[in-house]
């Protein structure tokens, strides 16, 4: 069948003024020329902007609805495009014959990802109530950012003071403004604060730290974690950290500068844990963590001369025994003594996303509302592939035993798991299982060619919303500015026609166009006081009402408000957890290698967040664009290391294990400790040339392993893993990563 023609590109622009819109890294305007600049007022605005641009109508949107041609096998195929008429009779029909055979169960829709910014056209908030109205799925619990950390985190300081740690913490003010040393395991990498979920008006990153009176310390095997040119950069080998907090606190003890008051007070397990790094000396720790003796030895002691805040990036989780560095970094504060004072105490992720510490709120955010889903079946949201390849099969989580269900449909709207899932053999293999697998995209990702069906979405530039984060500062209109892509809709108009196919449009809708549901969620959200909807929408921001950023986390805890752990305490040894019996975490923070190299000439690879996109969107854009190398994602080595094998600067080469190869493009940078390379996530995968390369894009997550941290948490440990890096000689194969797989391949 002949493609249908996808119309001219037409930008429309309100009355030929520019208009403000919004992403998770930051808000914007589009002018009439379809160009995008910050929003002013935005003191430090993020270059992932300039992916937005040229990315809007790339030759890799999604057109039409397109349907797969059976033949090789999903990720193999070529699509048909076809009218939206069949295709959302498809999808209907697919729903219903799968909940009629199989059950409710047998539909996933974990969906995770962070699609876009906007309240309302919030993918999965649009198919989990859609779905769940029509009598639920099997869902995803925790997220691929913190899986540890939600996890172990309620055992240690209980579930409400999880909450706070992952959500409130100390403000960023207090901490500038009190700390005379802010010590940071995994940096403060100032290319991750500048996406927040939900997008931030204002990045403030850049002042906080510039502001702070004490110094900085980053603990990070990369130097460029750390911006501030008052601070200092301590390497240290990945997955060591817990290493070097044992013989900090050991250090800490032998000094006599322990707080034993505040251990006997304030926590469960304090002689126990100071026992245990009783032989946790510098020396041991300096062997393992290539941090040199005297130097932990230093830093113990300029931890115990002022006031010292604690933080630990969300990176250091996403790895095996995960858990472990934030109960370690825990106990490391408390021996401290100083948690609940200003400038004091542990924080999580100062450097992970723009609104850690950011401000507060005394409100919750506008969003479409929830229905209760009737299935109780989930996964730890990591266990993907295991949920497809093994059904029927047992796997534990948190202390419990639950079942994998006989999933045959999978629904996913907002996300790209073959960006963000590891070991993308594996994945590959796991979604050849279900008997149908439906896609929502604005995008032809890797996700969207592992579909049968595969719906075409309009983008923020095609809809009207509105965004705002956590702490944020203002309310954006997020405008529409262009037309939609070939024949693209919005998530809720394909979700209201599906419901109406299925005899629940009413339900889906209450009646309510997109418009009418802006302005409802607008009107009933309980930020007081606040402008009426239309003039909001056309000054294009409101500033947030009763703002504020002066918290100190547990400062009333300390002032004698018990937590919720069962002993009211800060559980530095769990009786809950070791009563799980998981060796590999047990009730008490232990020390676990992380990978390493295991072989002559291997090296350890960070597949950190990249910092010139967020995850894998809009790849495609300028900015993304311009940091490639050979068209391939560029990847960081030590001089030495590459001399060492025989490579330069600009070399292509070919990263592999047991797993799978990636090409990369070569960039030398003494900002890496040598045994170390870096090969940041988001290239768009690519397994074009399987004679060549798994992916000769260089997407980090061909090379990852499909492990959960422990059976505790089952957290994504997609963060590090182990390589041999080789000069790659031979003729380059294109990349077709972005090229739409309409034609017969
Ligand atoms: N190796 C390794 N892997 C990792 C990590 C790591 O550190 N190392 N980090 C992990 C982390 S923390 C995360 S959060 C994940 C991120 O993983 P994801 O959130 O899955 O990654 P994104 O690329 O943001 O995927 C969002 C998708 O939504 C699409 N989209 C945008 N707007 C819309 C919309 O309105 N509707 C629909 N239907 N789709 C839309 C985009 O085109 C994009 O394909 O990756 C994880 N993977
Ligand atoms: N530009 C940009 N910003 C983002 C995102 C993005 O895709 N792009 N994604 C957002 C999301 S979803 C999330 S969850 C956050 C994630 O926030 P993080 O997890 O904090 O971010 P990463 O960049 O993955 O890791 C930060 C740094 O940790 C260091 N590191 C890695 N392993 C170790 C280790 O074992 N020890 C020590 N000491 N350091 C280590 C690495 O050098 C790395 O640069 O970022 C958010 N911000
Ligand atoms: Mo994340």
């Amino acid at each position: 069948m002949p493609a249908p023609t996808i119309p001219v590109v037409r930008q429309w622009h309100r009355g030929g003024v520019s208009t403000t819109n919004s992403s998770h890294w930051g808000a914007f305007r589009v002018a009439p020329d379809g160009s995008v600049t910050p929003r002013p007022g935005d003191p430090d605005p993020s270059p992932l902007l300039g992916n937005i641009q040229g990315a809007q109508r790339h030759r890799s949107r999604v057109a039409h609805p397109a349907v797969r041609r059976r033949s090789a096998g999903r990720g193999y195929d070529s699509y048909e495009q076809v009218s939206w008429d069949l295709a959302l009779d498809l999808v209907a029909e697919a729903l219903q014959g799968t909940r009629e055979r199989h059950g409710d169960n047998a539909i996933f829709a974990g969906s995770y990802g962070w699609g876009s910014a906007g309240r309302f056209h919030h993918a999965q908030s649009q198919l989990h109530r859609f779905l769940a109205l029509g009598g639920g799925y099997t869902r995803s619990r925790n997220t691929y950012s913190l899986g540890a950390s939600e996890v172990v985190l309620p055992h240690i300081v209980g579930r409400r003071g999880a909450a706070r740690v992952l959500s409130q913490g100390t403000d960023w003010p207090v901490v500038a403004g009190h700390a005379d040393l802010i010590v940071a395991f995994g940096g403060l990498r100032a290319a991750t604060t500048a996406v927040t979920p939900g997008g931030r008006a204002t990045h403030d990153f850049a002042s906080h730290v510039a502001s702070a009176r004490g110094r900085i310390v980053s603990i990070s095997p990369l130097r460029d974690d750390l911006p501030s040119a008052r601070g200092e950069w301590l390497a240290i080998r990945p997955g060591t950290d817990v290493a070097l907090m044992f013989a900090l606190a050991h250090q800490i003890a032998a000094d006599g500068r322990a707080d034993l008051a505040f251990l006997e007070r304030f926590t469960v397990g304090g002689d126990r844990f100071l026992d245990s790094v009783r032989e946790r000396t510098p020396a041991w720790a300096s062997a393992i963590c290539g941090v040199p003796e005297e130097a932990i030895v230093g830093l113990a002691r300029r931890m115990t001369a002022g006031r010292t805040f604690i933080t630990v990036s969300w990176s250091l989780q996403r790895a095996p025994s995960g858990e472990q560095p934030i109960w370690a970094g825990l106990a490391l504060a408390a021996v401290l003594g100083q948690i609940g004072l200003p400038g004091g105490g542990f924080g999580h992720g100062y450097g992970s996303t723009g609104n850690t510490g950011g401000g507060k709120l005394p409100y919750g955010l506008p969003g479409f509302p929830q229905v209760p889903n009737p299935v109780t079946d989930f996964i730890p949201v990591a266990k993907i592939s295991d949920l497809l390849l093994r059904p029927g099969e047992e796997f534990e989580y948190d202390g419990g035993h639950y079942t994998y269900p006989d999933v045959k449909l999978v629904y996913w709207a907002g996300g790209n798991p073959f960006h963000h899932h590891q070991d993308l053999t594996r994945l590959r293999r796991a979604f050849q299982r279900p008997e149908t697998v439906i896609v929502q995209e604005p995008f032809w990702t890797a996700t969207a060619r592992h579909a049968d069906i595969v719906l075409p979405v309009t983008t923020t530039l095609e809809r009207d919303d509105f965004g705002v984060s956590h702490g944020d500062t203002h309310l954006i209109a997020m405008k529409a500015s262009a037309e939609p892509y070939g024949s693209a809709r919005d998530e809720y108009d394909i979700f209201a026609d599906l419901a109406a196919r299925l005899g629940y449009a009413e339900a889906f809708t209450q009646g309510r166009s997109s418009q009418e549901w802006l302005r409802h969620l607008y009107d009933r959200w309980r930020a007081e006081p606040k402008k009426p909807f239309g003039e909001f929408w056309a000054a294009g921001e409101m500033e947030l009402p009763g703002r504020r950023d002066d918290t100190v986390l547990f400062a009333d805890f300390r002032e004698g408000k018990p937590l919720d752990t069962p002993s009211g305490r800060i559980e530095l040894y769990s009786a809950t957890v070791a009563g799980f019996g998981y060796p590999e975490c047990p009730g008490y923070p232990v020390f676990a290698p992380g990978p390493r190299a295991r072989a002559y000439g291997e090296m350890v690879l960070i597949c950190n967040q990249p910092a010139t996109r967020l995850h894998s969107q809009l790849d495609m854009g300028g900015f993304s664009q311009a940091a490639k190398r050979s068209g391939r994602e560029p990847v960081r080595m030590h001089p030495g290391d590459a001399a060492d094998r025989g490579i330069a600067d600009g070399d292509v080469v070919r990263i592999q294990n047991e797993r799978g190869s990636v090409l990369a493009g070569v960039a030398l940078s003494d900002d890496v400790l040598p045994g170390v390379a870096q090969l940041s996530t988001g290239a768009w995968f690519d397994p074009s040339a399987p004679e060549v390369a798994t992916c000769v894009h260089g997407n980090p997550n061909a090379l990852t392993e499909d492990a959960g941290t422990s059976r505790l948490a089952q957290g994504c440990t997609g963060q590090v893993t182990s390589v041999l890096i080789t000069r790659f000689g031979g003729p380059l194969p294109p990349v077709r990563a972005y090229d739409p797989p309409l034609e017969d391949s």
